[in-house]
């Protein structure tokens, strides 16, 4: 499907820096150290309801990333995918009698819109679920080939112990591993499954849901895992560089689509490093779609709010801690903008070229966004307070807060 119209992204003076970014599977800090064509995957969107300020604060990190890379003249290979078929989906579209296609289709508008306004840069391949299942199938068919898949009533089910190198990207233990997997769409206390822990790959056909031909594996649809699995496989291939979501999403998701991946191809790992978001919360609980407990981007916009204000909230947070969205968070974003637009709308400053070294090196610290805004609050300080002769600067500058941190002064 098409993803949303690129912002420019000016060309900065001097050189952009490799990337330094924490993985969770080896959780640490990894310099990355991609090709001329970086390769990124990050997980999209259930489009069930509005963008939320933490869908938004998770696209945020990625689209830095995609910065940063750009900034050093690579090219960057950026892959997403929409769930555009899964149970929460199938249960809000009956809950509100509404055709769940067309629930996706409108909230998925809904997300390109909110992304563009929040300058994201769209990903080069944007798919959905149902578009790619003709791929899944194949892939399902395969590990069960490979003896790595079972059925279970007709439902298909990955054994997680045919991975030796499962519970890599997470470092969980089984008790936490299973307590994770009943909270987040796996099924461990189902019976005659081989591990409690095993995900399904392609789920038989139910009464009144929709379903697709699945070749040998009968009528259905597929599992959560595997979408992503077959979407990055068949756009990127193994061993690309960052895989990326919330950090709900570093088990099970991440961890059983790594092992169907390793599996499948015999090659490790998919990928070089698995990069997670921290999650936004709201009165003391995380933002979430089944708690109901959300600040929405379109809402927001609805206000009048400046969506430059709503990303500069978002960078006010690295993007790795946990966080409460708040009034004052927004209020703080709207006064720095006005500071900001204030410092660069004068036709001459303080000199700017250290100030875009200062950005790089923040970003590429495993994206110290919060650095960057500090750098940048600087030198809009000095502007207030003493101007400048550097005929330009302030040009600079906004180029620079546009390149680098998706911010239009
Ligand atoms: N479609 C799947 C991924 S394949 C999915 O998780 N969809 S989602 O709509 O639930 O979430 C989309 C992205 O937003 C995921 O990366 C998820 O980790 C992230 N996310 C969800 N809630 C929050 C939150 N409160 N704070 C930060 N990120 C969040
Ligand atoms: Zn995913």
């Amino acid at each position: 499907m098409y993803a949303w119209p690129a912002s420019e992204v000016p060309a900065l003076p001097g050189q952009g820096r490799d990337l330094r970014i924490h993985d969770t599977a080896t959780e640490g800090l990894v310099t990355l150290d991609p090709g001329p064509v970086a390769r990124i995957y990050v997980c999209g969107i259930t489009p069930y309801d509005a963008t939320h300020m933490g869908h938004a604060a998770t696209y945020n990190a990625f689209d830095l990333v995609q910065r940063v890379w750009l900034d050093t003249k690579r090219q960057v290979h950026y892959v997403q995918n929409v769930t555009d078929v899964d149970d929460p989906l199938l249960e809000r579209a009956q809950r509100d009698d509404i055709d769940w296609v067309a629930l996706a289709e409108k909230e998925t508008a809904l997300f390109r819109e909110d992304m563009t306004a929040l300058r994201m840069l769209p990903p080069r391949h944007y798919i959905g679920a149902v578009e790619a299942i003709p791929g899944i199938v194949p892939l399902v068919e395969r590990l069960r080939e490979a003896g790595a898949a079972y059925e279970l009533d007709g439902d298909i089910y990955f054994s997680v112990e045919s991975d030796p190198d499962f519970g890599k990207v997470s470092n969980l233990d089984a008790a936490a591993m299973r307590l994770l997997s009943a909270e987040r769409g796996g099924d461990p206390e189902r019976p005659g499954k081989k591990n409690p822990l095993d995900p399904m790959l392609w789920m038989a056909a139910r009464e009144g849901e929709p379903s697709w031909d699945g070749g040998s594996l009968g009528r259905g649809r597929p599992g959560w895992h595997i979408e992503c699995v077959a979407i990055a496989l068949d756009h990127l291939g193994m061993g690309f560089d960052v895989q990326g979501g919330g950090s709900d999403l570093a088990f099970p998701h991440h961890e059983m689509g790594a092992s169907h991946a390793q599996v499948l191809t015999g090659e490790f790992p998919m990928a070089k490093a698995y990069v997670h978001a921290g999650m936004v919360a709201l009165h003391g609980e995380k933002m979430s779609k089944s708690k109901g407990n959300l600040v929405f981007v379109s809402q927001l916009r609805r206000d009048g709010v400046d969506p430059a204000a709503i990303r500069l909230a978002l960078l006010a947070h690295h993007y790795r801690a946990d966080w409460e969205w708040t009034d004052q968070v927004l209020q703080d974003a709207v006064d720095r903008l006005g500071r900001w637009r204030a410092a660069v709308s004068r036709p001459d400053g303080p000199a700017a070229e250290a100030l875009v070294e200062e950005i790089r090196d923040a970003l590429a610290n495993d994206l110290d966004a919060p650095a960057a805004l500090a750098a940048v609050d600087r030198w809009a300080a000095t502007q207030e307070a003493e101007g400048g002769t550097d005929i330009g600067a302030p040009g600079v500058v906004s180029r620079a807060v546009d390149a680098l941190l998706g911010v239009a002064l």
